[in-house]
């Protein structure tokens, strides 16, 4: 992976460009309103609003020029899987009711599914999900149930899409190896800060060298199948339900792409069963909470018990402590290399979120019988 430049800094309120991109989308002439919208690391979203009726907001987002370089691939993936999506509404037979709408493409004026700036970036139009919203951390029980169920309901769906019909969006995505090569390559720039937090995460990713290869092997070995996955599946990509607190559909759909199905069941455990959130600090109260973890588990397996495979649980043990362990080595790399990937507020905001996970990674390796047990309970 050719480490990402900068991206072009925008302002927090919507400067000429926003403007320009949101009418391509808009075909009504009338005033809009335009507002920064949620809290992603990567691409930069606002929610637009015509004044005049009708006043249906739509989502508008640039993605990250250096993440992902080829918006043809990003929405043509994103035209594949929508159309698959439309065909298979899921019914549940507990609750026939149950709300299931993921984003939707809203074409620029002239048709086209996106629209490039003048520095080539992409900006891309989509609907925006009425009376549902996402938080940032697991709340309770119920609500790491309807992740979970979220994730496996959208793996059902997607399990028979496959594979090769999309594009590899983000090569080398998830590939842990991978992160640990460009952390050996930026060390070999950079030498680590005297900072005790940088001593601390450099010893933590140096005993686990030999383990970060599991999947991949697996994955080389025919052990494991690639399927469609997320790739982003954290507790703030789940939207809910205003009204019932349901899970209603995942959003951040750019790194649906072919991958392991662990990967994204360790991101959403690494996420939601970490009650103090990615952006904390009190670093000695981070942990690994079993009850939410159980609970995002039974909600996930409710729907993929249905196509997952033995081989499969063999690995969700590692798959959740891996998961944790690579984010926080892409944060640790990305402070290393002058924070260039994850929006950052402040200098050491990627190492303190590198600490956060590594923590979470302890706690998860001191709770592994315990973690394997309840996955054979489960299964
Ligand atoms: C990034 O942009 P956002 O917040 O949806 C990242 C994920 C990380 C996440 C951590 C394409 O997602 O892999 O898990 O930050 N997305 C990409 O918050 O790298
Ligand atoms: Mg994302």
């Amino acid at each position: 992976m050719p480490p990402p430049q900068p991206q072009p800094a925008l302002s927090a309120s919507p400067d000429a460009v926003v403007w320009m991109a949101a009418r391509r989308f808009s075909p009504a002439a009338g005033p809009l309103t335009i507002v920064p919208h949620g809290s992603g690391n990567v691409n930069t979203t606002f929610l637009v609003t015509p004044v005049a009726a009708p006043t249906t907001p739509f989502i508008l987002q640039r993605l990250h020029p250096a993440v992902f370089p080829d918006p043809r691939l990003i929405m043509h993936n994103f035209r594949v899987l929508t159309t698959h999506l439309e065909g298979c509404q899921p019914r549940d037979p507990l609750a026939p009711k149950r709300r299931w709408e993921l984003p939707r493409i809203i074409p620029a004026v002239d048709g086209a599914d996106f629209w490039l700036d003048g520095t080539g970036s992409c900006w891309r139009a989509l609907s925006f999900i009425p009376a549902a919203h996402t938080l940032d951390t697991i709340q309770d029980e119920g609500h790491a149930w309807e992740v979970g169920f979220a994730l496996g309901r959208f793996h059902l769906l997607v399990s028979d899409l496959p594979p090769q019909t999309l594009a590899d969006t983000l090569p080398g995505f998830h590939i842990t190896p991978s992160y640990l090569d460009a952390y050996d390559a930026i060390r070999e720039q950079t030498a680590i800060p005297a900072e005790p937090e940088a001593a601390y995460a450099q010893e933590f990713i140096s005993r686990r060298r030999g383990w970060v290869g599991i999947l991949e092997e697996a994955k080389q070995r025919g052990i494991l199948t690639v399927r469609i996955i997320h790739g982003d599946p954290k507790v703030n990509n789940i939207m809910l339900d205003n009204a019932t607190g349901q899970a209603v559909g995942l959003i951040d759909l750019d790194t649906v792409k072919p991958g392991l199905i662990h990967y994204d069941l360790g991101d959403c455990l690494r996420s939601g069963a970490n009650p103090l959130g990615e952006e904390t600090t009190a670093w000695d109260r981070i942990h690994f909470d079993d009850r939410l973890a159980k609970a995002i588990l039974q909600g996930y397996l409710a729907q993929a018990r249905l196509f997952l495979a033995a081989a499969d649980y063999d690995y969700l043990y590692d798959s959740i402590r891996l998961i944790a362990f690579e984010l926080g080595l892409r944060f640790f790399t990305d402070y290393l290399a002058g924070n260039v990937y994850f929006r950052s507020s402040h200098p050491r905001h990627n190492l303190w979120r590198a600490v956060v996970q590594f923590r979470l990674t302890a706690s998860i390796e001191a709770q592994e019988t315990a973690l394997r047990r309840l996955i054979k309970e489960l299964r």
